[in-house]
């Protein structure tokens, strides 16, 4: 069973909230399924917390065996999955979107055409170009699988290496325009891309790459603060455990 319940969060995750507003969020009954380690479960937690909005978490490793009830939730095994009540929904942009419209708190899409049409354009080109190499191929190698006692793959490293260099470029373009990724208005476009990117510069090779596109640089600068960003950080598994 790979399902356990993990905790309630509030507007700073894992620090219990007031009285008053546990009892109004908790009635909204929201409920992200996710895997603590997983970027896009981060992502859905960045705009749950830059909504405000109080929910559940379960814990589901995607990577173990899944109880049928979650692939009921999600028929395709992969993590997050939201409920809102009867409502289900899974695909990360999809409950991005969904908490941007549902709830109230700051907008995190512009209504400018050509702002919105930057979120879906980052949104896509993190998901289909960057995700993989990015925190698949170079986080994982370098980084995580280590630390849960796996020898790193240079291979897969320097592969993982080679695909970035068009993403951030292309990204760095996009930051320089300033329409999103400006470090003034939070958007989708921050909240999908920051938790790839935090992932991927904690290998040395992620953070030399990154300092070599500075509008993109100024950009982490402003998001890697953001408690959005850092009250989701999942740390790292201890290499004692
Ligand atoms: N298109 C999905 C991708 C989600 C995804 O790939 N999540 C990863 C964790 S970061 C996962 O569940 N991986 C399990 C697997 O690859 O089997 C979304 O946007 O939600």
């Amino acid at each position: 069973m790979a399902v356990n319940l993990l905790c309630i969060c509030g507007n700073i995750d894992n620090v219990p909230f007031q009285a008053n507003d546990h009892e109004e969020k908790v009635a909204q009954d929201i409920t992200l399924h996710g895997y603590r380690y997983s970027v896009y479960n981060r992502v859905a937690r960045m705009a749950l917390h830059q909504k405000d909005v109080a929910y559940a978490r379960v814990e589901v490793d995607p990577f173990a065996e899944l109880d049928p009830a979650y692939l009921n939730l999600h028929p395709f095994g992969r993590v997050p999955a939201l409920t809102h009540g009867a409502f289900r929904i899974f695909e990360t942009r999809a409950i991005t979107r969904y908490v941007d419209h549902a709830f109230s708190g700051p907008p995190l899409q512009p209504s400018d055409a050509k702002a919105l049409a930057r979120i879906d354009q980052v949104t896509g080109i993190i998901d289909n170009y960057g995700y993989w190499p990015m925190v698949r191929q170079v986080f994982s190698q370098r980084v995580f699988g280590p630390l849960e006692g796996e020898p790193s793959d240079e291979g897969e490293i320097a592969a993982g290496l080679a695909a970035p260099r068009q993403v951030l470029a292309v990204l760095n373009g996009i930051a320089e325009e300033g329409l999103v990724l400006n470090g003034r208005e939070i958007t989708l476009a921050d909240c999908h891309l920051a938790p790839m990117i935090d992932y991927f510069v904690r290998a040395g090779e992620g953070r030399d790459a990154l300092s070599s596109h500075p509008e993109l640089l100024k950009w982490w600068g402003h998001v890697s603060v953001m408690p959005a960003l850092r009250s989701t950080d999942p740390g790292l598994p201890d290499p004692r455990i």
